[in-house]
């Protein structure tokens, strides 16, 4: 069967070999293991999941792809109607509902997955939404694809981020196109403004939070590079761009990370988080990436 899901997960396998591995908590995409262009006769996993990640879903996962919705980062936050929830929002920590197969063949195995209000989230969120994630997996790429649906009258406004764990060397990374763009450094308490990027390829050698604004450009597209791989990561309707990395100054006090897990990824997150998605009543909105292997 090229989809299992059981009670509590779903995996995806691709005929030529890759998988993905998701919870229903959080839609969140635990493992992608694929064959890289440059070597198919290697099927490797291509994400960070910290060995004291809790997986049983009393907590959000550390690593893999959390979907971020409706608010971005830690409270306090800023809108009115975010002003009761944790930090990355209520996405990554509610069941969603397996809706549908939507492709199985020799190209594409893709799924949706569906999240609207329940009990829980009415308790610390107003509004209603539709969300649907629809996970796609190709030989050599993955993709993400955030739909969000306002059924009301009145516009709704949110954020939306993939705060994707993509497995590298992290003191070795560099990710372009940044330079140029205006960026807020949440690790300096000192400096509240925006700073310009200055550098050719950005990398996390250093303890690094930065949420980079307006970086799509035309393209969307932003390379990740490493000595002797890289993933391109291709995004539709996602404005910005977050890049973290803890290192050994902030790592150890991120509790679910493993020793030393800080060497093993970065986290490249495509997202509209500077200023709010603004989306009139009776419409949809979609946001994706799709993560290419080199
Ligand atoms: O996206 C970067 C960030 O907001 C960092 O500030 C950071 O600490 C991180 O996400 C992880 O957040 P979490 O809630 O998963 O511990």
């Amino acid at each position: 069967m090229p989809i299992e899901h059981t009670n509590d997960r779903v995996i995806l396998k691709h005929p030529k070999g890759p998988t993905v591995e998701l919870l229903l908590y959080g839609a969140h995409i635990l493992s992608w293991k694929s064959r890289s262009p440059s070597n198919p006769d290697e099927l490797s996993e291509r994400l960070f999941v910290s060995a004291k990640a809790t997986l049983d879903g009393s907590a959000p996962v550390r690593g893999g792809i959390p979907v971020v919705f409706p608010s971005f980062a830690a409270p306090p936050h800023a809108h009115p109607e975010h002003s009761k929830l944790g930090i990355h929002g209520f996405a990554r920590s509610e069941v969603w509902t397996f809706d549908k197969v939507l492709r199985d063949d020799e190209e594409t195995v893709a799924i949706r997955l569906t999240l609207s209000p329940t009990p829980k989230i009415r308790e610390v969120y107003s509004r209603d939404f539709k969300l649907a994630s629809v996970i796609t997996l190709e030989a050599t790429q993955l993709t993400n694809e955030l739909q969000v649906t306002n059924p009301a009258v009145d516009p709704l406004e949110f954020h939306a981020l993939f705060h994707s764990y993509i497995r590298s060397p992290s003191k070795d990374v560099l990710i372009t196109p940044l330079k140029g763009k205006k960026y807020f450094d949440k690790t300096d308490k000192t400096f509240q403004g925006l700073k310009t990027e200055s550098r050719d390829g950005v990398d996390v050698k250093r303890w690094t939070d930065s949420v980079y604004e307006d970086t799509a450009g035309e393209s969307g597209v932003y390379e990740v590079k490493w000595p002797g791989g890289g993933v391109s990561v291709r995004t539709r309707n996602l404005k910005d761009l977050v890049v973290w990395n803890p290192q050994e100054e902030f790592g150890p006090k991120v509790v679910d990370l493993e020793e030393g897990g800080w060497e093993k990824y970065v986290c490249v997150e495509p997202g509209y988080v500077r200023g709010y998605v603004k989306l009139d009543g009776g419409n949809s909105w979609v946001g994706s990436q799709t993560i290419s292997l080199h």
